[in-house]
């Protein structure tokens, strides 16, 4: 008998045709007999549990192209307007960032404003990394994800298979609408 005690489930491996069992990773497993998988994989065919062990499906790779995002409020200007800025610039003035169908990138996001920004991406969960660059345990993968004031997150992220423009924003709207906001241009370079 198995129960599940804190689930964020992700499927490792979609399923190609219809009863074929799905595997999931990041779940904490508790077992009948006391065993505790975190970052479990479990197993499912139909409404069955079929399989459950302990998950080493997701690793940070070495070659992983690192991105650092630096989040500022810089001082009102003249007429007393404030934006935020990603890397230096609002978004109608950024360019986008890169990112090759299928590649796997490493996000620093560092908020140097004096306001928490919760960092939201479009179309990729992505999975939070700690300062080592090691995932951030138990595993969960996230489409959100706060950023502290004067703090900095890590993740890691796989532009898999959906090319195109794709939106990131502080989900704070009016911090989106004053700037806080960006694209990823995902395809050929
Ligand atoms: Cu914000």
């Amino acid at each position: 008998m198995l129960s599940l005690i804190a689930v964020s489930l992700v499927i490792a491996q979609p399923p190609t045709t219809a009863n074929q069992p799905i595997a999931y990773v990041g779940a904490r497993i508790l077992t009948a007999a006391g065993q505790v998988y975190d970052d479990g994989t479990l197993v499912i065919q139909g409404s069955k549990i079929v399989g459950v062990g302990k998950s080493d499906i997701i690793t940070v790779p070495a070659g992983a192209t690192k991105i650092d995002v630096i989040l500022t409020l810089p001082p009102a200007g003249p007429e007393g307007k404030s934006e935020f800025h990603v890397n230096g610039a609002p978004f109608w003035k950024a360019k986008p960032f890169l990112a090759r169908l299928g590649e796997t990138q490493i996000w620093t996001v560092r908020n140097e404003s004096k306001f928490a920004h919760p960092f939201h991406l479009h179309g990729f969960f992505f999975l939070p990394l700690d300062d080592k660059l090691e995932p951030i345990h138990p595993m969960a993968w996230k489409d959100t994800l706060n950023v502290p004031v004067e703090g900095t997150i890590r993740f890691l992220v796989v532009f898999d298979e959906r090319p195109g423009m794709w939106m990131f924003h502080c989900h704070i709207l009016d911090h989106a609408d004053g700037g806080l906001m960006g694209h990823v241009h995902v395809g050929p370079m």
